[in-house]
C-alpha cells in the first residue's frame, strides 16, 4: 500500500490551489507541535508531567502541568516561521502578536492547547484544537479586534486526539482528512480520507449531571432519547460522554452521533461552557465540512459574531437530522 505522508498530502492540496505555501507551512508547524505534545502526553508520570501546575488560567480554571507544556510547545513552534501575525490561546488572557524579532505573516492562529485536561491524570484521551483566520488586510500590528471574525471566516481548522494512537484531523473547507502518527517514523500518515458524519444516529453525548439546569427544549430532546422505543422516537439510543470534546467529536466523525454542551441556568451569565473561538468554531467547521451540523440551539455556530476572545457558547453538533431536531425544539419553545 502506498503511504501518503501529511507533507505529501499538503503539497498536493497546494497544487490543487486549496492552500498557499504559508498555510501549508502553518499546518506543518502545527503538526510538528502536536507530535511534541503527544510525546509529553504519552510519557505521563515517567516525565513528571501529570498533576496541577499550581496556577489558574484566564477562565479561572486550575491549569495542569500539561496545559502549560502544550501551550508553550505551540507558541514556540509557531512564533518564528513567518506565517503568523498573532496567536491566541485558551490558556493566555491576551493575544500574542508575533515578536518584532521575526517576520510577520498573514494568518492568525487560535488554539486550545490541551482540551479535556481533567482527563490527563486518569489516562483518558485528550487533544489539541486549532482554528486559522486571516489577519485583516493592511494590519501590521494585530489587536484582539482583528480576531473578532465569525467562524465562517476560518480558512482552516483541525484537532489532534492523543488516544491509543495519535490522530490529526484537518480541513480547509474541502472535506475532512485524518492522519495517524507513525511513532517509529515520526510522521503523520494519511489514514482517513474524506471523513463524513452520517445524517442519522442512535448515539448521544451530554453531561447528564446538569439535567436539572437545562432549558426546556433540551430537557424535551434528551427525555425523548431516554424514553427510547417506549417514547415518541420509537427506538433506543445509546449514550457516551468522555468529557474531552476532542474525543467525543472524534467518535462522531468516525461513526456519527450528537454532542451537546447546551446552555444551562448555572452558566447563563457566562454564555455557556465551551469557548467559541478555539473550541466551538473549529469543531463546527470540521463537522460541517464532514456533512454534519453545528448550532448553539438557536443559531449556526459559524455565524456567531464574536465580541470577545474567550467568549463561550452553547454547542450542539454532529449528525444533521438530530441537530436540526434540537434546533426545531428550541424554535418551538
Ligand atoms: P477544557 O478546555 O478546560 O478541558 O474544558 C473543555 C472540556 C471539553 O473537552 C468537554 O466536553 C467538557 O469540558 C467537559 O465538561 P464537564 O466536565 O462539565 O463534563
Ligand atoms: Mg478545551
Amino acid at each position: 500500500m502506498r503511504r501518503v505522508t501529511l507533507t505529501q498530502f499538503l503539497i498536493e492540496q497546494q497544487r490543487k490551489g486549496l492552500m498557499d505555501a504559508d498555510l501549508r507551512l502553518l499546518m506543518e508547524v502545527v503538526a510538528r507541535a502536536v507530535k511534541a505534545i503527544a510525546v509529553n502526553v504519552s510519557k505521563g508520570a515517567l516525565a513528571g508531567v501529570l498533576g496541577e501546575a499550581g496556577s489558574d488560567n484566564v477562565q479561572g480554571e486550575a491549569q495542569k502541568k500539561l496545559d502549560v507544556i502544550a501551550n508553550d510547545i505551540l507558541i514556540q513552534a509557531n512564533e518564528w516561521g513567518g506565517h503568523l501575525a498573532a496567536m491566541a490561546s485558551e490558556e493566555v488572557e491576551e493575544i500574542r502578536p508575533i515578536s518584532s524579532d521575526y517576520p510577520r505573516g498573514g494568518f492568525l492562529l487560535l488554539f486550545d492547547p490541551l482540551d479535556g485536561s481533567s482527563n490527563i491524570d486518569v489516562n483518558i484521551s485528550v487533544g489539541t484544537i486549532f482554528s486559522v483566520l486571516r489577519c485583516p488586510e493592511g494590519v501590521t500590528a494585530p489587536t484582539e479586534a482583528d480576531f473578532m471574525q465569525p467562524g465562517t471566516a476560518q480558512v482552516a481548522a483541525g484537532y489532534s486526539v492523543y488516544g491509543p494512537s495519535t490522530q490529526l484531523i484537518l480541513t480547509v473547507g474541502d472535506g475532512v482528512h485524518g492522519f495517524t502518527l507513525d511513532r517509529e517514523m515520526g510522521s503523520f500518515i494519511y489514514t482517513h480520507p474524506n471523513m463524513t458524519i452520517p445524517e442519522d444516529t442512535k448515539e448521544y453525548a451530554i453531561n447528564a449531571s446538569n439535567a436539572r439546569y437545562w432549558e426546556a427544549p433540551v430537557q424535551r430532546y434528551i427525555g425523548e432519547l431516554q424514553a427510547g422505543k417506549d417514547g415518541p422516537r420509537e427506538r433506543d439510543f445509546n449514550m457516551r460522554w468522555v468529557a474531552s470534546m476532542v474525543a467525543d467529536v472524534h467518535r462522531i466523525l468516525t461513526r456519527g452521533g450528537i454532542f451537546m454542551y447546551p446552555m444551562d441556568s448555572k452558566m447563563k451569565d457566562k454564555g455557556g461552557k465551551l469557548r467559541l473561538m478555539y473550541e466551538a468554531n473549529p469543531m463546527a467547521m470540521i463537522v460541517e465540512a464532514a456533512g454534519g451540523a453545528a448550532s448553539t440551539g438557536r443559531e449556526r455556530i459559524l455565524d456567531v459574531q464574536p465580541t470577545k476572545l474567550h467568549q463561550r457558547v452553547p454547542v450542539v453538533l454532529g449528525s444533521k437530522n438530530e441537530v436540526e431536531r434540537v434546533v426545531r425544539y428550541h424554535l418551538e419553545a
